[in-house]
């Protein structure tokens, strides 16, 4: 093995810290109850001063909402109640004249059905854009019964295809039925994407892309049906058909070609359904110009049901370091550079996840998690809150406070497949307590004043705010020495201080399977570095290699050294969720 991971080659985007904003829940400047482009415009400094580099706006584009913006309806506009265009041009130079980047969303797997493409599309058989989106006739069954053109199952629970009475056939739909997929096979559709969604907003300065579903693209020509994995369903998974089809790898590089090769922009896929290191590192090799990286999906997947997420799943430590070590080697002797994070907007928070909410160990939580991501090689992303350690949304809160399509949507099905049966609603609604996307939307936690801060409309926010807004906000970390948010800080400069082994190093694992202690080094020519995580409650001894090289320790309790431990010998005794950075020689 190496020294270092993913050659050597620096570039702005390697070492830069993202920072991920979910405009409805950010900052409401305007009293609407829903967050806005000024309001992220406020909070510039407030990332600028925490060491972000790049800032990622979920979509801010015109839509009906239908999936939180991840239905567009037009590329060129932003969402009126979010603000403009020109507000947009404002946030652009203010991350600019900051040193700062900033990237959107690309979302092109699919469109709003309301885009004046589809609208279009759906008018007549023969209209030109008829060939924009996938439209297949029925199929029917023995006993005459029209039936959709295969069994596949959407994101959203029910069929990928819709039926359309006008037209008399179906369009195909991966996620809800607003978000009709557009036809890749047609260059038209090809170059007007291109123009629309991409350049549109490169030359107005934007640096690059998070690009949405980025393997789904090529669904192949023959339509098959899905293996029967769940046989009790009416629809059935059908990844392994539409995922990382025929075609995927020219679509990216002709984007590359095509566009953003003129532009020194950057992109970060997402890349579910993909567990082959093989076929990751098809995507991301720098001289192939396809993705400069990729969000893949095994740390978020850990806890989802195999044949439905929202069907929680107990894990071991040994999986969650199997995973990490996984995607921090595969980039070892090539040219791919490869991501660190654990939370974004369609998962539940990492604390609650991966550590421990309980009050008295959810600040550690934190920090541990802060530790150990800053210390991993890639690019790392933040998402909103987590640099202050939120954490999931009370588990009594019912129903009718989650808002996202997907959970309601599950939660809807299992009610009616059931007939509401009591066991399967708990289990469901446990499991969309600890996965569930609203988890992340809820508003942000910016003081203690009435709404945490995120909005000064009487009736409050868009969204349920969470009930411990009082004591997780970021006011009240601003002022403590020992918050989370002073922590994430201090953790992100020292990492871009030890850049050449903290952002770059190779990574090795030591004692993978034990089940309570994370322990692991990163390396680079002469320099090392080594993490030491305690994943659990009580207190633990571990073993850390090189420790009598130790020049330099951080960590996440405040107090010091505990006994005992001055010597410098090689076991140490860690505290309840306690973790370490050691730096060597
Ligand atoms: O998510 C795509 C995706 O692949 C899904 O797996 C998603 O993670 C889902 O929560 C899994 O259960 C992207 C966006 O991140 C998501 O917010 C959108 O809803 C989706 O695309 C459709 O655009």
């Amino acid at each position: 093995m190496g020294d270092s991971a993913g050659g050597e080659k620096k570039l702005w985007w390697k070492e830069g810290v993202v920072y991920q904003i979910y405009p409805a829940s950010f900052k409401d400047s305007n009293g609407d109850g829903l967050g806005d482009i000024p309001g992220i415009i406020s909070k510039i400094d407030y990332l600028k001063d925490l060491g972000i580099d790049i800032v990622w706006v979920s979509p801010m584009f015109d839509s009906p909402q239908v999936d939180m913006g991840y239905d567009i309806s037009d590329y060129e506009q932003v969402y009126r109640p979010y603000g403009t265009v020109e507000d947009m041009d404002t946030l652009i130079e203010a991350c600019h004249s900051r040193g700062m980047r900033l990237i959107l969303d690309l979302v092109i797997n699919h469109t709003s059905d309301q885009h004046a493409w589809f609208k279009e599309s759906r008018s007549s058989k023969t209209n030109p854009k008829r060939d924009w989106y996938i439209w297949k006739p029925p199929r029917y069954d023995a006993a005459g019964n029209r039936q959709p053109p295969t069994n596949w199952r959407s994101y959203f629970s029910g069929s990928t295809w819709e039926w359309d009475e006008h037209t008399q056939e179906y369009y195909l739909h991966l996620f809800a039925k607003e978000q009709p997929d557009l036809n890749w096979e047609n260059e038209g559709a090809r170059n007007a994407i291109y123009d629309s969604a991409m350049r549109f907003w490169l030359d107005r300065g934007v640096d690059g892309f998070r690009i949405d579903t980025v393997n789904m693209y090529s669904k192949g020509l023959e339509f098959p049906d899905a293996p029967v994995v769940d046989p009790k369903a009416e629809f059935q998974p059908a990844w392994s058909i539409y995922a990382n089809g025929p075609r995927m790898h020219e679509f990216c590089r002709e984007m590359n070609q095509k566009v953003l090769d003129k532009y020194d922009a950057m992109t970060v896929g997402e890349l579910p359904h993909t567990p082959d290191p093989k076929r990751v590192l098809d995507y991301v090799s720098l001289a192939d110009r396809q993705l400069n990286m990729v969000f893949q999906f095994d740390i978020v997947d850990l806890g989802q049901g195999t044949s439905a997420k929202y069907q929680f799943q107990e894990w071991k430590l040994p999986m969650l370091k199997g995973i990490v070590t996984k995607w921090q080697q595969f980039i070892d002797g090539t040219d791919g550079w490869t991501t660190a994070f654990c939370e974004n907007h369609d998962q539940g928070r990492s604390v609650s996840r991966y550590a421990s909410d309980a009050p008295e160990y959810r600040v550690l939580s934190a920090k541990m998690l802060a530790t150990m991501l800053c210390s991993l090689t890639g690019t790392l992303f933040i998402y909103q809150g987590q640099e202050i350690g939120m954490i999931n949304v009370p588990r009594d809160w019912p129903i009718e406070e989650y808002k996202d399509i997907e959970g309601v949507n599950f939660y809807n099905h299992i009610k009616e497949s059931t007939g509401n049966d009591p066991a399967a609603m708990k289990y469901v609604m446990d499991s969309i307590n600890i996965l569930g996307r609203d988890n992340a939307r809820v508003p942000m936690q910016w003081d203690d004043t009435p709404y945490a801060g995120f909005t000064d409309r009487p009736e409050g926010a868009w969204m349920r705010v969470h009930d411990l807004y009082p004591e997780i906000n970021v006011a009240k970390q601003q002022r403590e020495r020992d918050s989370v948010l002073a922590f994430w800080r201090d953790m992100i400069r020292f990492r871009k201080e030890n850049a050449d082994v903290l952002v770059y190093g190779s990574f090795e694992v030591f004692e993978p399977d034990n089940e309570k202690t994370f322990v692991f080094a990163k390396k680079q020519g002469q320099r090392k570095a080594v993490v030491a995580l305690n994943f659990t409650g009580e207190e633990q001894t571990v073993d850390v290699p090189y420790a009598d090289e130790v020049v330099f320790r951080v960590g996440n309790y405040p107090d010091g050294e505990p006994d005992g431990e001055t010597g410098g010998g090689k076991q140490k005794k860690l505290r309840a969720w306690e973790g370490r950075l050691y730096l060597l020689r």
